[in-house]
């Protein structure tokens, strides 16, 4: 026996087609992380949880919507399948690909990619093009390549990859036995967001589960959503989440006013200092993964009442991802001689 992914457990739910194949890694089933101490932290009076999509199988949510696009597209009879990425999905698509036998093209905006997400497309095997541009320059690139050739287009702009992360929501419902209250989340090229909204009222439809206010963090230096225009020189620490259009901007919007809630930015400082302080409880995201929290904390700071809620954070992405975040802030390494004298000096000196 093994643990099932996420097509075979929750195929009758998902709308795909008839000729979709079943390829996965087992990904899903990721915990619901307790987080006491954070939510004092931020000031107490309600229930926090973090859903770690960081341990999915390439460490990243994305795995939830490559399964079924890749099971999609090996299923018809695809040979090559092609995204642009800020460095999670094309891992994520490297590694079902691999496992489909199908050949991966993925575009990354030059020298904005994570180490952790790089190594990954590359270990998988896939063929990596570094773009002379940004995202969205890339995301315009495949689009076109994609509509000429028979590759199939395996951004968030499929369909069926929708289809696939919206399990999340059905995973929280099962973990909680209902909807929380709210959802935070950082937003990118704003998939996720709208992902999880079709999960969260699909289950409500069908068995009254209730519906969270959804939260979602773009960075500062990348918030189109939250300006109103699209940004064409995104920056940001988070480099997944350096997206300047968003495919899916209009539909996260709404799906924001829809729930209740809305979409706001979190600076760098903010985004790295959640960092730190989840980390300090145990788990470790890559910076993008916290800024759904980092959104929270200004809210509840700016006057936000949550008092009584159950409310989860996602984070998106493991940090392992991005070990360059922290081995740029860390301090001088201690160096000590090896010799137990020499270490009793260097811990008593604190
Ligand atoms: C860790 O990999 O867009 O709003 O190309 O890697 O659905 O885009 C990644 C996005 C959040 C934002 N957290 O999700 C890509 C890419 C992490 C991410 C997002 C991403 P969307």
């Amino acid at each position: 026996m093994t643990t099932p992914g996420l097509l075979a457990k929750y195929r009758p739910l998902l709308d795909l087609p008839a000729h979709t194949a079943d390829i996965s890694l087992h990904e899903g089933g990721t915990p619901l992380i307790p987080m006491p101490r954070l939510a004092a932290h931020l000031g107490g009076g309600f229930d926090l949880y973090v859903k770690f999509e960081g341990l999915n199988p390439t460490g990243s949510f994305k795995d939830r919507g490559m399964t079924a696009a890749i099971s999609e597209a090996a299923g018809r009879g695809v040979r090559a399948v092609i995204c642009a990425s800020t460095g999670n999905t094309a891992a994520s698509a490297a590694a079902y690909a691999a496992r489909a036998g199908l050949k991966a093209i993925v575009l990354i905006p030059q020298g904005k990619v994570a180490v952790g997400k790089l190594a990954g497309a590359v270990a998988y095997g896939a063929q990596v093009v570094q773009v002379d541009g940004s995202f969205d320059d890339a995301l315009g690139l495949v689009v076109q390549v994609s509509e000429t050739r028979p590759i199939a287009l395996v951004n968030s702009i499929n369909p069926y990859r929708l289809e696939g992360q919206k399990t999340a929501a059905f995973e929280i419902i099962e973990t909680l036995g209902k909807a929380p209250h709210r959802l935070c989340l950082p937003v990118g090229n704003a998939g996720n967001i709208s992902a999880n909204w079709l999960g969260f009222t699909q289950m409500h439809a069908r068995a009254g589960t209730g519906l969270p206010r959804l939260l979602g963090v773009q960075a500062a230096g990348a918030a189109p959503l939250v300006l109103g225009h699209p940004v064409d020189r995104p920056e940001t620490v988070a480099t997944a989440i350096r997206i300047g259009r968003p495919a899916r901007g209009e539909q996260a919007l709404a799906a924001a006013e829809e729930s209740g809630g809305r979409i706001v930015a979190a600076s760098d400082d903010d985004i790295l200092a959640m960092q730190t302080l989840l980390a300090a409880e145990g788990v470790w995201v890559e910076p993008a993964s916290a800024a759904g929290l980092a959104g929270l904390k200004n809210e509840i700071a700016a006057g936000l009442d949550v008092q009584g809620e159950t409310i989860v954070a996602v984070c998106t992405g493991h940090g392992l991802k991005d070990p360059d975040a922290i081995t740029r802030r860390m301090p001088a390494p201690q160096v000590v001689a090896a010799d137990l004298p020499a270490l009793e000096g260097l811990l008593a000196g604190g």
